[in-house]
């Protein structure tokens, strides 16, 4: 076990009260957890800033962060061409990760037109002929089929067209879209666009980081308006389009007398799977046998933000917290697809006998059990995991130690339900929220999303930062592991207006919904995108996305799929603050260039903070930049002012 110089109070480490307490009981079990790692093993400097190299046996070459154009590497790339290499690197890694996941939905699609996967089949007609609409495909008359014939043929082409630009750029706002166009930006197929990328940042290839840094936006925008859109769709289109429901999170939705299976990961092909398996008849006598209540399905990190708006399912935390949910040994069974699976997932549940099963074929670990699903016959292997984990009840030998925190919440806020809810069913539509925006009501709309980090106390950037940002009437919209520190915090209820400020408070009430609004995992934050896209074809707000009065953030990120949708938010025009470090070294051209360059050429830009308050500070100075500009910053200034315009806001809307 690696030994931390000091023991950290698990206080320090985490704001969820649930994790200290597994942290603390782990510590008294012996058993490591990343937050000791992260402790013993700190980052390299150098490494940090993205001031090496590694993509040649010349190298490796090391740049001094802090004297970064003094030296250059054997070959003669300087810090620009090296960070603008690593970054690219990055953002073609978050990329492949958003659409090799999107291209399993697609894989899936095709099976279910196809007849060859019986199990599931296409849920959401609605969303189905909105989306070959939007692809500009005939609907009328037609039967659903062929439709889907259709959707698939062009979705492809997000993967596969070697020229032009992919379908879905039909979506994007006419001059956010035409200033890719004047920068030659607008995305190919991710496989060309990643492709591209990547040899581009080989040895001795682009070493101009202006040229290197087109490509990147290239490849990230293939990701957003691409493979993750594709993903998002197709889940909604198989599974049904989320619509909000009243979810229960934490630790404290395991049951220390039912069968406690959690579901981690990414793809919700499993989950769903595995919905199927535990309601099957002879499953569940065969856990009452044991003496079981019955079997408890939880989702955790992206997976089961991906489930829970569909079915209710509980959540019992995010990234940093899965590892501790195995400490309660309450857990008989945790299975896994891919992406944000800790290797020691495996270690750690050896630990406390719970049975840990990986299904993915690309995604193993080292002395795991496997359990392949093959959509052809995805119960095959759900029914075998449920069975090992309802002998693991039968078996249970560990003292359990259940935290008995929970938390309710409503989740499932697609942007489709966002219209629906703010327009009514007969004036569906995005007027009310920029009617309440152009009169200084709502101050603007922030994305708060992302990863938990070991290196940041968990949670807490997260939940300060929105509690800020709604004090200041900016509406929150969420995604993956941020928007469960929030479900945790209780402030994804309608009572969380309480710590609005007015005007936000006052629309969020009149509406009936919370301030803070969960949209699913990190592969939707693609339903941002669409949001933003809405707002600016509704009109008042400007012309392109980049007009509008909107931030986004990811306070405590992690994974290169993060870089990648940050790439991909700034590339369309949104200002994106990432928060704890950022993998650049400072006062460089290529920091110039993401910082403040992209905005000059009509994009986004990128920021970033240590702390939540600088983070809000950062958000709320940038969107008061935009209502300037937008000439709405008196409308505000008037509705502030003015408190009996406020109360009468329920009688107009
Ligand atoms: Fe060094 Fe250049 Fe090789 Fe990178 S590509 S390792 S900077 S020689
Ligand atoms: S799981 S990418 S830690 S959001 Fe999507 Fe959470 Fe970040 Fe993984």
């Amino acid at each position: 076990m690696a030994k931390p110089k000091e023991i950290i109070r698990p206080e320090d480490i985490t704001t969820c009260e649930s994790t200290q307490q597994m942290i603390a009981k782990a510590r008294r079990d012996g058993v490591e957890l990343f937050f000791d790692r992260a402790e013993a093993v700190k980052p390299c400097p150098i490494g940090a800033s993205s001031a090496c190299c590694k993509h040649c046996s010349m190298g490796p070459c090391r740049i001094s962060p802090s004297d970064p154009y003094k030296h250059v590497g054997v070959c003669g790339a300087n810090i620009d061409t090296i960070a603008a290499r690593n970054f690219g690197r990055m953002v073609a890694a978050g990329t492949a990760a958003h659409t090799d996941h999107g291209m399993a939905m697609l894989d899936l699609f095709r099976g279910v037109i196809e007849g060859t996967v019986i199990d599931f089949e296409i849920k959401d007609h609605l969303k189905l002929f909105e989306v070959a609409e939007s692809l500009e495909i005939e609907t009328k008359g037609r039967e659903v089929k062929e439709v889907a014939i259709d959707v698939y043929r062009e979705l492809e082409k997000t993967y596969t067209q070697v020229d032009g630009e992919i379908p879905l750029v039909k979506r994007v706002p006419q001059k956010t879209l035409e200033s890719w166009r004047k920068e030659g930006i607008v995305p190919r197929g991710a496989m060309r666009e990643i492709m591209e990328m990547m040899h581009r940042t080989a040895m001795g290839v682009d070493q101009d980081y202006e040229n290197i840094t087109k490509q990147i936006s290239r490849t990230a925008l293939a990701d957003g308006w691409g493979g993750s859109m594709v993903s998002t769709d197709i889940s909604d289109i198989l599974f049904g389009t989320p619509v909000p429901v009243e979810v229960t999170v934490d630790m404290g939705v395991l049951k220390e007398d039912q069968v406690n299976i959690i579901v981690h990961g990414h793809e919700p092909i499993l989950l769903e799977a595995m919905i199927i398996s535990a309601a099957a008849p002879s499953i569940k006598e065969m856990a009452r046998e044991t003496g079981a209540k019955g079997i408890n399905l939880v989702g955790m990190c992206c997976s089961g933000l991906d489930v829970l708006s569909r079915h209710g399912i509980p959540h019992a935390g995010n990234f940093s917290s899965t590892e501790a949910a195995l400490v309660t040994g309450a857990v008989d069974a945790m299975t896994v697809d891919v992406q944000c699976i800790k290797q020691d997932l495996h270690k750690v549940a050896g630990c406390y006998d719970t049975v840990f099963v990986t299904t993915n074929y690309r995604a193993k670990i080292e002395g795991a059990m496997h359990i392949e699903l093959d959509e052809h016959d995805p119960m095959n292997c759900t029914d075998q995991i449920i069975i090992k984990a309802i002998m693991r009840y039968k078996n249970r030998g560990q003292k359990i130690e259940i935290p008995a925190r929970t938390a309710k919440g409503v989740h499932g806020f697609s942007h489709e339900y966002i219209k629906y809810m703010l327009g009514g069913s007969f004036r569906g539509g995005y007027e009310p929220l920029n009617d309440n925006i152009i009169n200084g009501r709502i101050r603007g709309v922030a994305g708060v999303v992302g990863c938990t980090n070991p290196r940041s106390k968990q949670d807490f950037s997260h939940v300060e930062l929105v509690k800020e940002l709604i004090k200041n009437d900016i509406l929150v919209v969420q995604t993956g592991c941020s928007q469960m520190a929030l479900a945790k915090a209780g402030l994804t209820t309608p009572g969380a207006s309480a710590l609005a400020g007015p005007g936000l408070a006052e629309v969020c009430e009149t509406v009936g919904i919370p301030p803070i609004l969960g949209l699913g995992a990190c592969v939707d934050n693609s339903r941002i995108l669409m949001a933003v896209s809405e707002m600016v074809k509704t009109g008042g707000l400007g012309e392109s996305i980049a007009d509008l009065p909107v931030a986004g953030c990811a306070p405590e990120w992690m994974s290169e799929k993060a870089i990648a949708i940050g790439q991909y938010f700034v590339a369309s025009g949104v200002y994106t603050v990432f928060g704890h470090t950022f993998p650049i070294t400072q006062q460089t051209n290529f920091q110039e260039l993401l910082f403040n360059g992209l905005e000059e050429k009509g994009f986004g830009k990128w920021g970033f903070a240590d702390s939540p308050q600088e983070m809000a500070r950062l958000m709320i100075t940038h969107i008061d930049k935009k209502r300037r500009e937008l000439g709405i910053d008196k409308a505000r200034e008037r509705v502030l002012m003015d408190m009996s315009d406020r109360r009468s806001l329920a009688a107009n809307e």
